[in-house]
């Protein structure tokens, strides 16, 4: 008995030790592992308990109970101990120095033609105008038809179509959605349809197969050429400057009668002539006219009591002139060094 009795006491001896040898988590599993493990020196010594007295059994089975105690005690403060430890040098090696300078984001910026889009639709709207859109993808019937331009109507050729069906193509040009808005309203109409539009063409300095277009429209009782002039020359004035003059000359359009084209005088020179403007004073950005009463009618507006005008712009090119722009592609290649003139 006093045999097994100093064989548990040096177990407990030689358990302190490898406890207070233990630097890491590893080794102290190791040490539970040999100590107080199921193949343990504490379960070998206590295997041979079988040869001991029944009297002398509770007594060396209170100090086996006493050194597995101090055993797993042990264990318990060293692996807090040694956790905590861990934790600090973790929280040394990842500290974040707070002084060291920061990354610097890049930040987006709008694209010229939203910029652009955004002036010109405030402009509208300060006159009393909404924002309709509508369907990319269009009926033969919106796109055509119903502006007074049926299927073998030479005007189809300017506006070289990508279909899908004989009924179904991309949009031309965005009078499709004002042929919507007319359909579902009843004057009076102040609208503009900027928009992506779509035709075949060959890519190239000025030529894209997708622009933007915004087309306006306003149908009343009494509306006149004059509405049309005076409309014109007040939006050009809020989008190029207050010295812009305004002309229109005649046209033709399908869906317009009379038919105009919009020059303003040019913004570099001021109308005295230079590279800009080819030396012309004017400067091209769109058309417009009286909407033909065939249209009203197409679209169950009494062209006896209404009349209306509407007028269509190229996006792009009004981009490309305000800032000199001087190739179509450069909006459309994201190419950020671009993107951050403007
Ligand atoms: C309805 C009736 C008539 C819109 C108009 C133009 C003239 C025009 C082009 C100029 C260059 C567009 O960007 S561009 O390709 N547009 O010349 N657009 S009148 O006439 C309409 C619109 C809607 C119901």
């Amino acid at each position: 008995m006093t045999n097994m009795k100093e064989q548990l006491y040096a177990v407990k001896q030689r358990a302190q030790e490898a406890l207070d040898l233990a630097t890491t988590s590893e080794e102290l599993e190791a040490v539970r592992v040999r100590f107080a493990g199921k193949k343990g020196e504490l379960t070998a010594l206590l295997s041979q308990m079988g040869k001991l007295s029944p009297e002398e059994r509770p007594v060396i089975g209170q100090i086996a109970n006493e050194v597995r105690g101090f055993i797993d005690a042990g264990i318990r403060a060293k692996k807090a101990v040694l956790e905590q430890a861990e934790l600090n040098r973790r929280l040394e090696k990842e500290s974040l120095d707070v002084t060291l300078p920061g990354k610097a984001r890049t930040v987006g910026k709008q694209h010229p033609l939203n910029k652009v889009l955004d002036e010109v639709k405030d402009a509208f709207i300060s006159m009393g105008f909404s924002i309709a859109s509508g369907p990319e993808v269009e009926y033969d019937y919106y796109n055509f038809e119903a502006l007074n331009i049926p299927k073998d109507h030479p005007a189809r050729d300017t506006q070289d179509t990508f279909y899908f069906s004989p009924e179904m193509l991309l949009r031309t040009q965005t009078s499709s959605v004002q042929v919507r808005v007319m359909e579902k309203t009843q004057p009076p109409i102040r609208v503009i349809s900027p928009g992506r539009v779509f035709r075949i063409d060959e890519v190239d300095a000025t030529h894209s197969p997708i622009f933007h277009q915004i087309e306006g429209l306003v149908v009343d009782k009494g509306i006149t050429m004059a509405h049309l002039k005076g409309s014109l020359e007040l939006i050009c004035k809020k989008l190029f400057g207050p010295e812009t003059k305004t002309r229109i000359r005649p046209d033709f359009f399908p869906f317009t009668e009379p038919s105009a084209e919009i020059s303003i005088s040019c913004f570099k020179c001021g109308g005295e002539g230079c590279k800009f403007c080819k030396n012309e004073g004017w400067i091209e950005i769109g058309g417009a006219g009286m909407v033909n009463p065939k249209v009203l009618a197409h679209c169950g507006i009494d062209p006896e009591v209404y009349s209306g005008f509407a007028f269509g712009m190229g996006l792009e090119r009004m981009v490309m002139g305000r800032y000199g722009v001087d190739d179509i592609r450069m909006f459309y290649e994201n190419d950020v060094r671009f993107l951050n003139m403007f």
